[in-house]
Order: C-alpha cells, then structure tokens, then sequence
C-alpha cells in the first residue's frame, strides 16, 4: 500500500538562484555506473515506497553489454543497495522466460501488488508485464501487447474497471517516430480499446515522446511527465516535460507544457555512453507538501535525481500549455 503522505521523501529545497521549474539533486548523480562489480551502467530505472524506506527495480547493463533489471532497496531513496544478480521470473510458460533484454521498468502499487512493466525482448521489444507482493518473488505475467512497443507505464488504480497502460508504438531499432497511445484491460493479460493521447510537436519532442514515470493523480488530472526527442545534427536528444490528462478519459490531454522542464544540460547527461539523455522512469509525491521527487537516467549511464512541487508544475503548465 502506498501512502498520500510521503514524510521521507528524498528532498532538497529549491536553490536561491534558480529559476526553472525543476531542479536537479546537488549530488547527482545518486547512482554511479559501476555500483555494482557486474554493471558497466544503471540508469533509467524505477522506484516505490516500500517498508521504512524504498524499493527498486534499476536498468542494468553489465560489462558484457546485456541489459536486464535487478532489484535494490533503499532507506532514504538516495543510497542504494542492488542486487548483483537480475531479478529471476516465475512463469507459467517457461518459453516466455527465454532471455533476450529487459530494458527501462516501471513500478506501480495497483490494488494489492506492486506491478512492474519494461520493455521485453520478445522477437523485439515489447512490454513486459511482471507483479511482486514483496520484492522477494516475481512472476512474469505476460507479454501485453505485440512487438514493437515499449514504454509502457500502468496508471495506478482502475478506471472505468479498466486497468490501463500507456504505451509507445515503435520498430525494432532505434525508432526515428513515436507516439503516445493507452491501451486497456479488463484482466491485465488482454489489452485493447487502444486510444491516441498525443504526438510529437515541434522542437525538444518533434521526433517521438514516450511516457515516463507512473502518472500522479492530482484533482485537475493525472499528472504525466514524458521524455521527448529531438533529432539534432548530432542524433537524439532526451529531454523531457509534463502533460495533465482528463481523470476519466487519460487519452483526452487537458494540458500540454510547451517548452521541456528539463533537458541535458550537466556532465552527467551529456556525456556517457549515449550523450544528451535525460530519461525519467519513476516519481515519488507527498500529498501533504506537495514535493515530487523524479528520477531519471542521464546519458544512459547513471541515474539521477530532480525536484519539484505540484505548485510549481501546475503554474508551468497553466503559464506554458498550448493545450
Ligand atoms: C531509448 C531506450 C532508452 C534509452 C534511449 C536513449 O530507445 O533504449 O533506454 O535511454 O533510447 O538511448
């Protein structure tokens, strides 16, 4: 169960001279490439309250250059302990668990279980759907929806008795398009009723967008932060920003933030294996305050931490949306 209130949520104020919406952890990165003997980069990777503290589920990439996803624990969601070896899958269908990559997870707290999804290497990359009751075992559900898919994102309780599940459709490479879309379920295992939420637009996202974090319910709507590319003379750029979506309709957009609220800008985003990625997978909230807290990869090697307050997003988005 995940609370409203969030007391222990990572926090840092605002710095007196800064002027943007977000602002980046002072530390950051929280989580260096090489924690682990194994990893040659963690990053893009997803977070939940859990216990005292916080668990996790973090993109791995290890020296062998296979990527899949490991479990960590956390006390102030800050410092991290992952685990060396990936997380192992129970699976009814033992063909569904043969290996090819697993890429850039979610966690969301749904009814009575923490969901996982990533993107699933199934004859090319799709959404993988997995659930745990404790972080000690995991079960692999399904593949929800064919290849090419990724970015795949839960909403966080039922709506209309459907669960959904933004999505981006894509290609097996490195998709030069890409558009939002939200598919639905009545069971988790059988995804359809798909909807269009929106497209790519001009400038920081005029080449594809793709959901990031789990959306956060807020009474003006369900607040989506969204990574964006541009294609530059130099190949893609990462950034990303924010959108409101309708409570009861989440593929209806109420508000759309024009410029991004974050982009590459340190040395940590712009220089790494991939340069310029700022890519956010996971956001914890404190009702009560406010704060939100994102967590991102930067440069796909190591992951990072931004603040902000549902204030200061909504006034962005009041101040800055063209619809
Ligand atoms: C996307 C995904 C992300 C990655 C990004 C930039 O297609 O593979 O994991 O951060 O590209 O390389």
């Amino acid at each position: 169960m995940i609370p409203d209130s969030l007391p222990n949520i990572p926090w840092e104020e605002k710095p007196m001279h800064c002027r943007d919406v977000i602002w980046r952890y002072s530390r950051n990165p929280i989580i260096p490439r090489d924690l682990l003997l194994s990893s040659n980069s963690i990053f893009n990777s997803a977070v939940v309250p859990f216990d005292d503290g916080f668990a996790g589920v973090f993109r791995c990439d290890n020296k062998k250059r296979e990527m899949n996803i490991h479990r960590g624990f956390s006390r102030d969601g800050i410092t991290w302990q992952i685990d060396e070896e990936p997380i192992e899958w129970i699976t009814a269908d033992p063909g569904l668990n043969h290996f090819e990559y697993r890429y850039d997870p979610r966690v969301v707290w749904l009814e009575d279980r923490y969901y996982i999804t990533w993107c699933n290497g199934y004859h090319g990359p799709t959404i993988g759907i997995g659930y745990t009751y404790d972080f000690q075992v995991f079960h692999f559900l399904e593949n929800g929806l064919l290849p090419f898919n990724r970015n795949g994102v839960l909403f966080p309780r039922r709506i209309n008795d459907r669960y959904l599940m933004l999505n981006r459709p894509s290609d097996n490479g490195h998709t030069p398009f890409g558009d939002i879309f939200l598919s639905q379920s009545l069971d988790m295992i059988h995804w359809g009723e798909h909807r269009f939420v929106m497209g790519t637009k001009n400038g920081w996202q005029n080449t594809k967008i793709g959901a990031g974090p789990v959306p956060i319910e807020t009474p003006e709507g369900w607040l989506l932060f969204y990574h964006g590319v541009l294609t530059s003379c130099n190949g893609f750029v990462y950034s990303f920003g924010a959108a409101l979506l309708d409570l009861d309709q989440p593929w209806r957009v109420v508000r759309r933030g024009s410029p991004y609220l974050l982009s590459p800008q340190k040395d940590y985003e712009c220089v790494g294996d991939v340069p310029n990625v700022t890519f956010p997978c996971a956001a914890l909230y404190d009702q009560p305050t406010g704060r939100i807290a994102i967590y991102y990869g930067g440069a796909d090697t190591v992951t990072a931490l931004a603040f902000t307050t549902l204030d200061d997003i909504r006034t962005f988005l009041h101040e800055h949306s063209d619809g």
